[in-house]
């Protein structure tokens, strides 16, 4: 250490411990760090949970006598639990098991009124023919919060692993067509506008194969036609 650095130390020094006393002196009262006040979380002790009369959980606070309902699960009576969904095994050995398949609402018929198509997946059993395909399942609306399963006349069971599905009126013929993605070939479902579709997939080039995630429709180069992007 040289001479002169020795004669400015002190000052430095000091200059350091001003600038710190000062910068304590100016810290805000809810920057300064506070005593905790314990550690951990309570919550209590473990309980069953409180059911009301229409088996929704009760939580803290409970619910208001008189209030609106804003959402009320009406499944059943609107016939929508007809459908299950299966994806593999339950020990979920595969990512392929893992993921859950697509919905869409469309008004497949064109008379104002949201229709329902939910794709299933399907097993490895299924796969190697050893046992029944899954199906999807195309509900129409009946116009009084009910609907009905139109799948088998609609033409539209798919039966393979279903995991997207992208609706479109892809020939712009004013009636919405569906395309749904797949583990293995995937559908490309034409409007028949008679409540039937058919499977023109391999026609229009977008079979594919191998495994299709969710699919997308639109017209990237603007020239009126919609265009289908299909990652995989
Ligand atoms: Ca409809
Ligand atoms: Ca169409
Ligand atoms: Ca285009």
């Amino acid at each position: 250490m040289t001479f002169l650095s020795c004669r400015f130390l002190p000052a430095l020094f000091l200059m350091t411990a001003f600038f710190v006393l000062g910068a304590a002196a100016q810290e805000p009262e809810d920057r300064k760090p506070q005593k905790p006040e314990s550690m951990g979380v309570a919550t209590g002790n473990p309980h069953v949970p409180v059911k009301d009369a229409l088996s929704r959980p009760i939580t803290a606070g409970g619910f208001v006598d008189g209030a609106p309902i804003v959402f009320a699960d009406i499944t059943k009576q609107a016939g929508l639990d007809k459908f299950h969904h299966r994806s593999g095994a339950l020990e979920k050995t595969t990512i392929l098991e893992t993921i859950g398949s697509g919905v869409a609402l469309l008004d497949y018929n064109n008379d104002g009124w949201l229709d329902i198509y939910l794709l299933n997946g399907s097993t490895f059993a299924a796969l190697k023919g050893k046992e029944a395909a899954l199906r999807a399942m195309l509900l129409h609306n009946n116009h009084d919060g009910t609907f009905t399963d139109v799948t088998d006349k609609a033409g539209v069971a798919n039966e393979r692993w279903g995991f997207g599905v992208a609706v479109a009126d892809y020939d712009n013929d004013g009636w919405p067509d569906i395309y749904v993605s797949n583990y293995g070939k995937n559908r490309l479902y034409h409007n028949n506008q008679d409540g039937t579709f058919a499977d023109v997939a391999e026609k229009a080039g977008v079979a594919l194969g191998g495994w299709s995630a969710g699919p997308t429709w639109g017209d990237y180069d603007r020239d009126g036609l919609l265009d289908l992007f299909v990652p995989g």
